[in-house]
């Protein structure tokens, strides 16, 4: 293990529509910056139902993609480029699983059993893997990471 260095990797997190209408995002920041993650990129935006229905396309065929997209529309959400070495499975970590009621008996302490209700309400999201991290940034960000960077879904 002495000789493994861990990359430094970026990820996507997004605050959902729950989260932001609970004022959760900043104590969510605050968790964040206290577990060593830097924020490269923060905006918030209104999702409309065909960037949603893109954003999470791998689960278009799921009998729950209707409800999550009404879910992930129903109010502005906060979309942050965390970084820092292993970001995208310590984010994971950090958030807890998927259903927020599992979370707040077997992971009391994440976000999701913070914030999230069950297993559609769940507050947060993370990447899921290198390919995913690099696909939802630059499906809301620029690829390059120098000054000025536009965003992208600006007007949504
Ligand atoms: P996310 O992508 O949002 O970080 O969540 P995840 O990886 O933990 O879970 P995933 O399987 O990717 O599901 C995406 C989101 O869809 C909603 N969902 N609803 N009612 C259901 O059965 C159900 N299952 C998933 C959740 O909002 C979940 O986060
Ligand atoms: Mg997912």
């Amino acid at each position: 293990l002495a000789n493994v260095e861990l990359e430094t990797e970026r990820t996507l997190a997004i605050v959902k529509p729950d989260g932001v209408f609970g004022n959760y995002t900043s104590s969510i920041r605050k968790i964040i910056l206290d577990s060593g993650f830097s924020i490269q990129r923060e905006a918030t935006l209104h999702l409309d139902e065909d960037s949603v229905r893109s954003f999470y396309a791998e689960h278009s065929t799921k009998s729950f993609f209707p409800n999550l997209v009404k879910y992930m529309t129903s109010g502005p959400v906060l979309i942050m480029v965390l970084q820092k070495a292993n970001a995208i499975a310590d984010w994971r970590t950090l958030i807890g699983p998927t259903d927020a009621r599992k979370a707040k008996s077997t992971h009391p302490d994440s976000i999701r059993a913070m914030c999230g209700e069950d297993l559609e309400r769940n507050c947060v999201h993370g990447s899921d893997s290198y390919e995913s991290a690099a696909r939802e940034i630059s499906f809301f960000f620029t690829q390059t990471f120098s000054e000025g960077t536009i965003l992208k879904h600006d007007e949504l």
